[in-house]
C-alpha cells in the first residue's frame, strides 16, 4: 500500500440539476478552472462527467474528446472518463466513452438500485469494458458499489486477465440508496475482500462522505471527494466548490501522515503511462 493518498476529485456527476446546485462545474471552462484549483489543493486525478449546452449529463464523443485534450493541456491530473454516465444513459454510448482515449475510465462491477433508478451494468457490458480498455491501454478503476460486485472483479481477473497497466485499484461508492452502507465495518468488510495486490479509494455519498474518509486513511486507503458524492460541508451548509472538498481531505491525509500524491505518484501507483 502506498504511503501517500491519492485524491480524486469527482466535480460533476450526472445526478445533480445546475439550476438547484450553481456551483455544480458544467461547462468546459468550469471544469477546467475546478480541475486547476482542485489540483493546487491536492488533487492527482479527475473523474470526469460532462455536461451539454442545456447543462444535462451528455456522452457526445465529440465533446468528451475536448474535455480530455483540455485537461491535459491546463493541468497535469490523471483524466478519468465515467463510463458510468447516467442511469438513462445506453450501453453502446457508456462504451464509446472510450474513444476519447482517457488515461482512466471508470468500470462498475455490477447493477445496483440507485435510489429509485436502476443503475444497469450485465455482465457481458463488463467484459466489453474491461476488454476495450485492455485493447486501448486505459487503466480501469473498478467501481464497487455492493460487496459482491467484488466477486464480479475476481471472477472478471479470472477469465479476463488483469487490466491495461497490470494493476487492479478499486474505488468504493458507498452510502447510495440501494447500495452498501457507507460506514466503517462495511468498508473495512470490503477492503478484507479485495482482490490480491489491488489498491482502493473510497467515497460516501452524503453525510456519509466524512466517517468514509476517515475510515479509508486508517485503513490504507486513497480518497475520492467531490460534489457528484456531497453537496452539503456539514450539515446544513452547501459546499463552495469542490476545491474546499479536495482542500479538507487534503488537510485530514496530512493529519494521517499519508499526504496526497502528486498526479505522477498517482499514476506510478495506477499503471498509467507517464
Ligand atoms: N452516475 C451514476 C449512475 C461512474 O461514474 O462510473 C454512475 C456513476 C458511476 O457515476
Ligand atoms: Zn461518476
Amino acid at each position: 500500500m502506498s504511503l501517500g493518498t491519492l485524491i480524486t476529485v469527482a466535480p460533476t456527476g450526472a445526478e445533480h440539476a445546475k439550476a438547484d446546485v450553481p456551483a455544480l462545474p458544467v461547462t468546459l471552462e468550469e471544469l477546467v478552472s475546478t480541475a486547476r484549483s482542485c489540483e493546487q489543493v491536492g488533487a492527482a486525478m479527475i473523474h470526469v462527467h460532462i455536461r451539454g449546452a442545456d447543462a444535462k449529463p451528455s456522452l457526445d464523443l465529440g465533446l468528451l474528446k475536448a474535455t480530455v485534450e483540455a485537461l491535459r493541456a491546463e493541468t497535469g491530473l490523471v483524466v478519468q472518463l465515467s463510463t458510468g454516465g447516467s442511469v438513462h444513459d445506453p450501453e453502446a454510448d457508456r462504451l464509446r466513452v472510450l474513444e476519447a482515449m482517457p488515461d482512466s475510465a471508470s468500470c462498475t462491477m455490477g447493477t445496483v438500485n440507485f435510489g429509485d433508478d436502476v443503475f444497469m451494468n450485465r455482465w457481458e457490458f463488463i467484459v466489453a469494458l474491461h476488454k476495450g480498455m485492455q485493447e486501448r491501454g486505459i487503466v480501469p478503476e473498478y467501481e464497487i458499489f455492493d460487496i459482491g460486485q467484488l466477486a464480479s472483479l475476481q471472477r472478471l481477473l479470472d477469465q479476463h486477465g488483469l487490466p491495461a497497466g497490470g494493476h487492479v485499484h478499486v474505488d468504493f461508492v458507498m452510502g447510495v440508496p440501494g447500495g452498501m452502507p457507507g460506514d466503517a465495518r462495511t468498508l473495512v468488510a470490503a477492503v478484507n475482500a479485495l482482490p490480491d495486490g489491488a489498491t482502493f479509494s473510497a467515497t460516501g455519498i452524503g453525510r456519509t462522505t466524512l466517517p468514509v474518509m476517515f475510515t479509508a486513511l486508517g485503513a490504507g486507503g486513497h480518497l475520492r471527494v467531490g460534489m457528484e458524492d456531497t453537496i452539503s460541508y456539514s450539515r446544513g451548509v452547501p459546499v463552495r466548490d469542490n476545491a474546499q472538498l479536495v482542500a479538507r481531505a487534503a488537510g485530514l491525509a496530512k493529519i494521517a501522515q499519508r499526504p496526497p500524491l502528486s498526479p505522477d505518484e498517482a499514476r506510478k501507483v495506477l499503471g498509467v503511462h507517464i
